[in-house]
């Protein structure tokens, strides 16, 4: 039931050399909407902040809603390295889950949820 509605960034430039950092693999260390948070906004901006630069083309977020169906998400350029960002328009009322999956420098995949909740308006 594995269901991917996920977008890519295409890399316009890797980092290529610089310090051979020992880097982690990726956690997340910050999120909006926050879990479990409230969204008092039918346009839901989404930014997952990760404790290490990630590869952002090989990442993937998915929004749904409660009865499981994929809401698109419209990427949105960062200037962190370490931070995912999305929006999505026109989001009902509801219960939502962010499901996230990225690959850090070090070559490692983390994946994880955030929960929120968009109230009537
Ligand atoms: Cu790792």
């Amino acid at each position: 039931m594995a269901r991917f509605l996920g977008w890519t960034v295409p890399v316009a430039s890797m980092l290529l050399g610089g310090s051979p950092a020992a880097f982690a693999h990726a956690a997340l260390v910050h999120s909006i909407p926050a879990d479990q948070a409230i969204v008092h906004s039918h346009q839901v901006d989404i930014a997952l902040d990760y404790n290490s630069r990630i590869e952002v083309s090989r990442c993937t977020v998915t929004l749904t809603d409660a009865a499981g169906k994929a809401f698109p998400l419209q990427m949105e350029r960062s200037a962190k390295p370490s931070e995912l960002k999305a929006v999505a328009h026109n989001v009902a009322s509801g219960t939502y889950q962010i499901h996230w999956q990225v690959l850090a420098s070090d070559g490692h995949i983390t994946r994880g949820d955030v929960a929120f909740t968009v109230a009537a308006q």
